[in-house]
């Protein structure tokens, strides 16, 4: 091969995953969170890596299972990998006469684990696991740390693994329609009792039907103590505005993810924004939302920002 062949991007990630004996999903997080490689993308949006990138990530796969972090790893240059490598052949030569290699370090983190464990159970479409799982990650780092190192990753990978055409439509729905399930027996678990306490409504507005966000959200809100009118994805900004006065909420929450370019849907928040001026709330997330902060009255006294603004702002307008 020519040296220039090294550098074409033309590897789909199953193929870099079975050559690097990294999963797709660690691959993903080394992408996301410490940039090891920066795959191109085809025509179809599918991820492409280069002979070089998979030799580099043999490489660092090779150093993790060794014990190292990743974190530490990933600003060394192939050749001191390398050196590092051989030395640790060398110790574990002397240590461990015969041995099996030392314990991986890949899954260093827990919520990295139980991500997972949870695309297992999406792959095979077990949903008892995939529930389960769900629930138990709840158990374990309560609703929010649940929120922040398991469940919004696991979408977002199920979301970029439907995209790269490495998840089928099937997988993808059934894993939202049990996320959904979950989420929502638990904001109506958390949402039982008192009627004095403060309502939310959650939507995402017509044409918005990326819906996990919204989600979020309303368990967010559930686990700080609001009560929660969850109405899901796609509805008239109009008919957002009437749930939220005959439902009495003092807050209205809107995910806005794709697309970032609606021109009716700017003008549907503009009306929205006057109609609710001085009686309610507006609170407006998600990735696209930033597009349409301009479109708003300047007066609304709308609130955007991710899932730790939303926490600090419900607190303060009155949960618990
Ligand atoms: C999951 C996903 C899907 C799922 C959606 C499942 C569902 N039922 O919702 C599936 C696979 C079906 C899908 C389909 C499509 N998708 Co898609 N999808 C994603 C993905 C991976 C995550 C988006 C998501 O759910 N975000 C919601 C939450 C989980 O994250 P977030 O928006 O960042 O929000 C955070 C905060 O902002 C906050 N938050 C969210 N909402 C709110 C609200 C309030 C009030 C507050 C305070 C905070 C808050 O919570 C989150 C956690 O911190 C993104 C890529 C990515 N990595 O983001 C692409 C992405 C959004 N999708 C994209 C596209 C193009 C599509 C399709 C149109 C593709 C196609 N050709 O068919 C389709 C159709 C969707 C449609 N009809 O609109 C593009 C959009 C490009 C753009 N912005 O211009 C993206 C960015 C992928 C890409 N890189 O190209 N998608």
């Amino acid at each position: 091969m020519r040296q220039s062949d090294r550098t074409v991007a033309q590897h789909p990630v199953r193929l870099v995953a079975e050559r690097t004996g990294l999963s797709p999903h660690v691959l993903r997080v080394w992408e996301r969170r410490y940039q090891v490689v920066a795959p191109e993308r085809s025509a179809g949006g599918q991820r492409l890596y280069s002979d070089a990138d998979i030799e580099r990530l043999r490489l660092l796969g090779l150093a993790t299972q060794a014990g190292r972090n990743i974190s530490q790893l990933v600003a060394l240059p192939n050749e001191q990998l390398l050196d590092l490598l051989r030395a640790d052949e060398d110790a574990e030569r002397r240590a461990r006469p015969g041995g099996t290699p030392v314990g991986s370090g890949v899954m260093a983190e827990e919520g990295d684990a139980a991500v997972a464990r949870l695309m297992e159970a999406v792959e095979a479409l077990d949903g008892p696991a995939l529930a389960g799982g769900l629930r138990q990650a709840v158990a374990t780092f309560g609703m929010h740390g649940a929120i922040d190192a398991v469940i919004h990753p696991l979408l977002v990978e199920i979301g970029e693994r439907w995209h790269d055409g490495d998840l089928t439509p099937p997988h993808e729905h059934f894993a939202t329609a049990t996320v959904r399930r979950v989420l929502d027996g638990l904001v109506h678990e958390l949402g039982a009792g008192t009627g004095t306490r403060p309502r939310i409504l959650v939507a995402t507005p017509a044409g918005q039907r990326h819906e996990l966000g919204a989600l979020l959200v309303a368990a967010t809100a559930a686990a700080l103590g609001w009560r929660v009118t969850y109405l899901g994805a796609d509805l008239p900004v109009s008919d957002i505005a009437a749930a939220a006065e005959t439902a009495g909420a003092q807050v209205v929450a809107l995910s806005v993810v794709y697309p970032t370019d609606d021109p009716l849907l700017a003008a549907d928040l503009h009306r929205l924004g006057m109609r609710l001026q001085g009686s309610r709330t507006l609170l407006l997330g998600g990735s696209g939302a930033p597009a349409y902060l301009a479109s708003l009255p300047a007066s609304t006294g709308v609130i955007s920002g991710d899932l730790a603004t939303l926490r600090a702002t419900l607190q303060r307008l009155g949960g618990r």
